[in-house]
């Protein structure tokens, strides 16, 4: 029966209890310094099964260990790492707020697939997409069956999962302090772009020394400005940070003349070689940050 099985072992629960309670008691001996190597934490059944996976920054690697006496016949395969994790970007036709996702899954060495909703059908009063919209707006993301929207809850998700989000409590609160620094500075550009331009951009850019010198104290402070953000990985702040600076230098060139660790930094963390593979890519190149017309 279903509901009698241990889920990841293939052998009943009774089954298992009692070669759990032999083992104890010394028997199966032969068996446990075959399957401590498997890092199992007890000795398996016989005949039962259990799912490996390896996630490292590569392809999954996946498999199945069936048990024999005394050895464990594994099965293992590795998936193509985009089939496994089953990414979908699902945004208008712009880098906007899903870029910096996309250099957070490339530089990880993930792949996605990407669903690009036109403006035309999002406006539609019929729009299943936006019907869908937790909060009526994109991106929404999903990771196989599990969907997600608000862009920084997506940033901060695979920061979680790839281990980008921190070393203890601190490093991730500062982190998140950086990261919401991003956010602000995101959403000024964002009224100055799309919700007021009719005033143009002058003031805007003049008073963009302000913005930047907030972040290039902070690049000083750690490393005095020649890694990251904070402390001494990569962490989803710094990617961001990255995709706003990019932004920046692609609408007002001569932002950062006068911010060498912001100029330094955007140099560096762009040629990292996977990051640097997806900048170049046509995909890249031929998504706007701007709609086009
Ligand atoms: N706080 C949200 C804001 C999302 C947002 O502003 N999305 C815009 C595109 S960048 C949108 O969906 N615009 C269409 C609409 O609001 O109907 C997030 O970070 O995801």
């Amino acid at each position: 029966m279903a509901g009698d099985l241990y889920p990841d072992h293939g052998v009943t629960g009774t089954e298992n209890r009692q070669y759990n309670r032999e083992q104890r008691a010394g028997k199966h001996e032969a068996d446990a310094a075959l399957y401590k190597s498997h890092q199992c934490e007890q000795t398996p059944h016989p005949g039962s099964w259990r799912r490996h996976d390896q996630r490292t920054q590569g392809p999954l690697v996946a498999g199945y260990g069936i048990y024999t006496q005394g050895q464990e016949i594994l099965l293992t395969f590795s998936f193509c790492s985009s089939l496994v994790s089953g990414y979908v970007i699902t945004y208008f036709p712009l880098r906007g707020r899903s870029e910096t996702i996309r250099l957070i899954l490339s530089d990880q060495g993930a792949k996605w697939t990407e669903e690009e909703v036109q403006f035309t059908d999002w406006f539609t009063a019929n729009c299943e997409h936006k019907k869908q919209a937790v909060f009526g707006q994109l991106p929404k993301f999903k990771d196989g069956d599990f969907v997600l929207y608000q862009s920084n809850s997506i940033l901060r998700y695979l920061g979680r999962k790839y281990g980008i989000a921190g070393g203890s409590n601190q490093e991730s609160a500062l982190i998140d302090m950086v990261n919401d620094g991003v956010e602000d500075l995101r959403m000024k550009l964002v009224r100055v772009l799309f919700y007021e331009p009719e005033k143009g951009t002058e003031k805007y850019e003049a008073d963009l020394p302000d913005q930047f010198s907030a972040f290039e104290r902070i690049l000083s402070q750690n490393s005095n400005g020649t890694r990251f953000v904070v402390g001494d990985q990569i962490s989803y702040a710094d990617y961001n940070l990255l995709d706003i600076l990019h932004v920046h230098l692609a609408l007002f060139p001569a932002c950062l003349a006068s911010f060498p660790l912001l100029t330094a930094f955007s140099d560096r963390i762009s040629s990292r070689p996977k990051l640097m593979e997806y900048l170049k890519s046509e995909a890249r190149k031929n998504r706007p940050i701007v709609p086009k017309k």
